[in-house]
């Protein structure tokens, strides 16, 4: 299986939660390498710019807020088949749909404060790593 990397946000009502450690385990028992990091405030210009492929939706200007409403951990993780398996990680878009044992089923409150966010196919995660980190700050996990 190919080694991917995957663009992850731990959204503003996780990291109000101080859970971001408790997430990292995940990550990293499953298989998962954190390969770059950064804790960041976004603007709303950033936010609207990284959810750009929602601007046409009902719930863009709420999407935008609430990921501005408090300080975001973002990573890039490395790993086998990183992006499906982070999206399995996460649990459905809304937390009371989740699997139980997903992030999103034991962290997250509802469909707009959802503790995560994940890229969902290669394109998206090449491109949203890429809006986020410098090459020159993403490091090899191995
Ligand atoms: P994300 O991009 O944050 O990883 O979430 P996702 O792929 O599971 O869901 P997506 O469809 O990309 O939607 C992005 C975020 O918008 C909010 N949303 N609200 N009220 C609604 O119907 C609705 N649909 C989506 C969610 O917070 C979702 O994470
Ligand atoms: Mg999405």
């Amino acid at each position: 299986m190919a080694i991917e990397r995957t663009l992850s946000i731990i959204k503003p009502d996780a990291v109000a939660k101080n859970v971001i450690g408790k997430i990292y385990s995940r990550f990293e028992t499953n298989g998962l390498k954190i390969v770059a990091s950064k804790m960041a405030w976004l603007s709303a210009e950033e936010a609207g710019k990284f959810y750009a492929v929602h601007k046409e939706r009902p719930f863009f200007k709420d999407l935008v807020s609430f990921m501005i409403s408090g300080p975001v951990m973002i990573q890039v993780l490395e790993g086998e088949n990183a992006i499906a398996k982070n999206r399995d990680l996460m649990g459905a878009t809304d937390p009371k749909k989740a699997e139980p044992g997903t992030i999103r089923a034991d962290f997250a409150e509802s469909i707009d404060a959802n503790a995560v966010h994940g890229s969902d196919a290669a394109e998206t995660a090449a491109n949203e790593i890429a809006f986020f980190f410098p090459a020159m700050n993403v490091y090899s996990g191995r």
